[in-house]
């Protein structure tokens, strides 16, 4: 809630996570409280939202918020200056730098975040001004093997297909997608296609997930081989007679050369099953249908990319559909799922360090066609460093000057420990941030530039369908807050190239990138939206959600690329690629026995600098977990609900176990949102090894080599509170956003005075009510100003009692004498059950609840819905639902 919005009417704006795009209507009630709705109007969700996109009304807060410029003085604290100080300072050290040491001692990384505008101006100030292409950008951790491999294979960076594809396909294969958490209203959009044409779903990823819950083949596939996986398909394509051949003599080149690579991978099924650690069965099943249905979209996300072969599992995806011509047409095609609101736009603009702009590359015509638009003087001639290398020249020290914007890659990039030791070790370090703290800004960043948040930003972004759509601010700018696109022309100006950046609005920079995106192209780009060179102030302001290319000012309808070749390259037809042999990893490591997974939640966002603002979003998961297989658990002698210290080469972590059938043999899962804010021991990033894919530079981030010991967890508890409350060193926390405050997770394996530490939660004239046993080492306190409950504290030997009823109670403005007698009880005083851990957030229905209703008699996912409303908003939480629908069947058969 906001109540800083006064809104006369809803504001159409886009939602700021995944890539999906989802229009978002903002409204204002009465009181100012600002909520967020689907827009029925946007093609992406037509009216839907996900609970992340339906909780952003409870992200828009101050709290936290960077709201003035500040620069770190010689004794280390920020202080606030005024924006001149700052700007010139940035651009004081930027040009020094690039002066003494040459540009290429100075770096941007960028995001995937920013909106194309903010993208646009800092990849022309780097790559046409300061000279150096050493621009790259958290699009490496997660695009840049689909990007490889869309311009290996067709000579661009195109994503051929529309969502409309997911609606008309018969078969729908998802290789290395959670996309019920990840892109859930896409993923509604599949389910409603199942439903509608009996269309298949395919699940290919190495443990069970909310997405294969729902799927009717999963193939548990062994980590890193689903470009064997997609080379065995190709020969068993070629061997069943169900190649195009009119589509491959029009339109590629290569095929003989990838299909004899593809049957030395994966001569035969057998073979193929084999490799891929899979039923031979069910390997069959997955090509028979792949072969029966010309209407199959392969869809792929992070199991794909995120891995030491992405480009080669790229391109064995799309020799699949060059090969039986399914591309371009509606109900097929490859579709690579965008993980980002704009990592499209990012493309677009040239944000990758190996891209100059406008999806051009770094040949010689290229970089004097953009010179010669932009008036540059002082050209990038070559690729820059991609992400990991420009992290290693910071540690090195031949990168002095970084300047990262709308990122925290003190989580997100491999070896997260050491990149934000490297980070400290800059000369000039500079961040434009919304938030006052997290991991990034606290590696020391020198200079702080406070950058307009989601909801005051205004620009566009590009989603998976290359739809362009407007972000546009219903929030007045806080505090000094300026957009991203100001504070980069700003520094560009004080660095002397005002002519370039003098640009007076946002629609300045589209109408110049769109000019950008024509120029002397005459359909040799694919990226071209020429159309929007010269649209107004005001049709910019209305611009409705469009897919690109726009060559026209009427070229507005909805397209395909490919269905007739047309391909990128020198002679319009698309390569086949040969691949490399997969990696078939050897022998785990003795010391390092487990490959180590990590990936996403449902109800949170990256580093959780806005989810973890949200209490709806914090309760589906309040701490980090780390999922493993029951026999693996056995043989380390963990069991659900005790804490494990995950090692390997790089860091640590100390996460919760969670005992997971659905888990493969040797494998562990955890999640990538906990960081040093929210988490004492969560940096999952710290753990990561920086080995990157040859083609695209990005890392593996999906399989690292740990080991695991069982850390004996002593006091445990939970602490709530208004503010972040310091717990002695050694103790393992997480936190997470209650109403009214904050719920601290800990375990204090080597004990803890929980008596001294409520004390230090009491306010002055404020009181404690105690209870002890301790017998059983339990204490339990609750702190009170006057009649207000401020804090509290509940801890014991083994074990955490839950506080959802509790939390009801903190938020409350007042506590009845009845429940103020209860709360030491930490139950609610009618005898209600605890709720339980919450499955649906838009409602707030715990598992307790759930089960009940099964048990009277709810016996599938909409009765429940019937029940208890839960599962009937956003859908997010119905395959938890389902599951829990099974289990407990499961246990009503064993016992039966
Ligand atoms: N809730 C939520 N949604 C998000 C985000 C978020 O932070 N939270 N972030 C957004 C972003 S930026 C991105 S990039 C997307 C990512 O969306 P996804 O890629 O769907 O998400 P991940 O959880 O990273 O990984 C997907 C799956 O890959 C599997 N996998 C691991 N190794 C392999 C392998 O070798 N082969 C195969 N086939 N699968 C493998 C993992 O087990 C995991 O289930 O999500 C977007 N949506
Ligand atoms: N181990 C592991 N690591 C991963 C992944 C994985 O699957 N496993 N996934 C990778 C992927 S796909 C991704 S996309 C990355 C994401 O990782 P990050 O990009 O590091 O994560 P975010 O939390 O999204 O960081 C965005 C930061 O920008 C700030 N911000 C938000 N909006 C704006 C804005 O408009 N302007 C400015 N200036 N700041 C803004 C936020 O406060 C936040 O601090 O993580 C990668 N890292
Ligand atoms: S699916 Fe959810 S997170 Fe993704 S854009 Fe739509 S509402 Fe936002
Ligand atoms: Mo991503």
């Amino acid at each position: 809630m906001n109540a800083l919005g006064t809104l006369p009417k809803p504001v159409a704006t886009a939602c700021p996570y995944c890539g999906v795009g989802c229009g978002v209507l903002m409204t204002a009630d009465a009181s100012g409280a600002i909520t967020a709705s689907g827009d029925p109007d946007h093609p992406a969700n037509r009216g839907r939202l996900c609970v992340k996109g339906s909780a952003l009304g409870e992200t828009i807060g101050l709290e936290g918020r960077l709201l003035h410029p500040m620069i770190r003085s010689r004794s280390g604290t920020l202080e606030r200056v005024s924006w001149d100080s700052a700007l010139s300072a940035t651009a004081e050290g930027l040009s020094r730098i690039a002066r003494t040491h040459g540009p290429d001692a100075a770096a941007f990384y960028l995001s995937g975040q920013l909106l194309t505008e903010d993208y646009y101006a800092a990849n022309k100030l780097m790559k046409g001004f300061v000279g150096t292409a050493n621009v790259d950008t958290n699009s490496r951790l997660c695009m840049a093997s689909s990007v490889a491999g869309h311009r290996r294979g067709f000579g661009s960076d195109t994503v051929p297909g529309t969502y409309e594809d997911l609606d008309e396909a018969d078969l729908l294969v998802l290789v290395g997608s959670n996309a019920a958490w990840c892109h859930p209203i896409l993923w509604q959009r599949m389910l409603a296609t199942k439903q509608a044409r009996g269309a298949r779903i395919v699940v290919i990823d190495p443990r069970k997930t909310a997405t294969s819950a729902d799927a009717d083949l999963m193939l548990a596939i062994r980590p890193g081989m689903d470009a064997a996986l997609f080379s065995g398909l190709l020969v068993h394509l070629a061997e069943t007679g169900a190649l195009d051949r009119a589509y491959i003599d029009a339109h590629t080149t290569g095929l003989d050369q990838a299909l004899a690579r593809a049957r030395e991978i994966a001569p035969t099924l057998a073979a193929t099953a084999i490799t891929c650690g899979l039923p031979e069965a069910d390997v069959a099943t997955l090509f028979a249908w792949f072969t029966a249905n010309p209407r199959v979209v392969t869809l792929y996300s992070q199991g794909v990319n995120q891995s030491a072969q992405g480009t080669d599992k790229v391109s064995a995806i799309l020799n699949c559909h060059l090969a039986t011509g399914r591309i371009g047409r509606v109900g097929m095609g490859p579709f690579s799922l965008t993980g980002q609101p704009n990592a499209m736009g990012g493309r677009e603009v040239g944000g990758l360090a190996n891209m100059l702009a406008a999806h051009m590359g770094f040949s010689g015509t290229e970089i004097d066609r953009v010179g010669r638009f932009w008036g540059a003087p002082r050209m990038a001639e070559r690729e820059g460093l991609k992400a990991i290398q420009m992290f290693d020249a910071v540690e090195a020290g031949s990168i002095k000057a970084l300047w990262v914007m709308a990122t925290n890659p003190a989580v997100s990039l491999p070896r997260a420990d050491a990149v934000r030791r490297a980070m400290a070790g800059l000369d000039h370090f500079v961040v434009s941030e919304n938030m006052l703290s997290n991991d990034t800004v606290n590696s020391g960043a020198h200079i702080l530039l406070p950058a307009a948040a989601w909801g005051e930003k205004d620009g566009t972004v590009t989603n998976s369908e290359r739809r362009i759509s407007r972000q546009r601010p219903f929030l007045p700018l806080p505090g000094e807050t300026r957009p991203d696109w100001w504070i980069i022309a700003e520094v560009a100006k004080r660095m002397g190239y005002g002519e370039a950046f003098d640009w007076p609005d946002v629609a300045s920079i589209f109408r110049e990138h769109a000019a950008l995106s024509s120029f002397e192209n005459r359909g040799s780009r694919d990226f071209d939206i020429g159309g929007f060179s010269h649209l107004s102030n005001s049709d910019y302001e209305v611009l409705a959600p469009v897919q690109w290319p726009v060559r026209t000012p009427t070229d507005l309808g909805d397209k395909r690329f490919f269905a007739e070749g047309g391909f990128f390259t020198p002679d319009a037809r698309a390569r086949f690629i040969a691949i490399d042999q997969p990696d078939l990893k050897a022998e785990p490591d003795p010391a390092f026995p487990y490959l180590l997974n990590t990936g996403r939640m449902r109800d949170h966002w990256h580093t959780m600098t806005r989810t973890g603002k949200a209490p709806t979003l914090g309760r589906h998961r309040v701490e980090p977990l780390l999922e493993i297989h029951p026999d693996d658990a056995a043989v380390e002698g963990l069991a659900a609900g005790d804490l494990a210290e995950v090692t390997s080469t790089h860091g640590k972590a100390t996460l919760r176990v969670a005992v997971e059938p659905g888990q493969s043999r040797g494998s562990l899962f955890a999640p990538i949102h906990w960081n040093g804010e929210t988490a004492s021991h969560g940096r999952i990033g710290a753990l990561v090894q920086p080995f990157t894919d040859p083609w695209s530079g990005q890392p593996e981030m999906k399989a690292t080599p740990v080991s695991l010991t069982r850390v004996a967890p002593g006091l445990e508890g939970f602490i709530l509170s208004h503010g972040a409350v310091d717990l002695p060193a050694g103790t393992v926390w997480a936190r997470a956003a209650i109403d009214g405050g904050l719920g601290t997770v800990f375990a204090a394996p080597q004990g803890l005075d929980a008596p001294a530490l409520a004390r230090t939660l009491k306010p002055e004239g404020g009181s404690i009510s105690e209870f002890e046993d301790a017998a059983r080492g339990v204490y339990r306190a609750a702190i009170f100003d006057g009649e207000r409950l401020v804090a509290v504290l509940f801890a014991a030997l083994g074990g955490r009692p839950s506080w959802s009823w509790i939390e009801t109670q903190f938020g409350a403005p007042e506590l009845s004498p009845l429940a103020r007698k209860a709360l030491l009880s930490g139950r609610s005083p009618d005898g209600l059950a605890d709720a339980g851990p919450t499955i649906c957030a838009c409602f707030a229905i715990g598992l307790t609840a759930i089960k009940a209703a099964i048990a009277h008699g709810a016996c599938d996912v909409d009765a429940v819905g019937v029940a208890l409303k839960a599962g009937t908003n956003c859908g997010s939480c119905r395959p938890e639902i389902k599951r829990v629908i099974e289990t407990l069947n499961g246990q009503a058969r064993t016992l039966a």
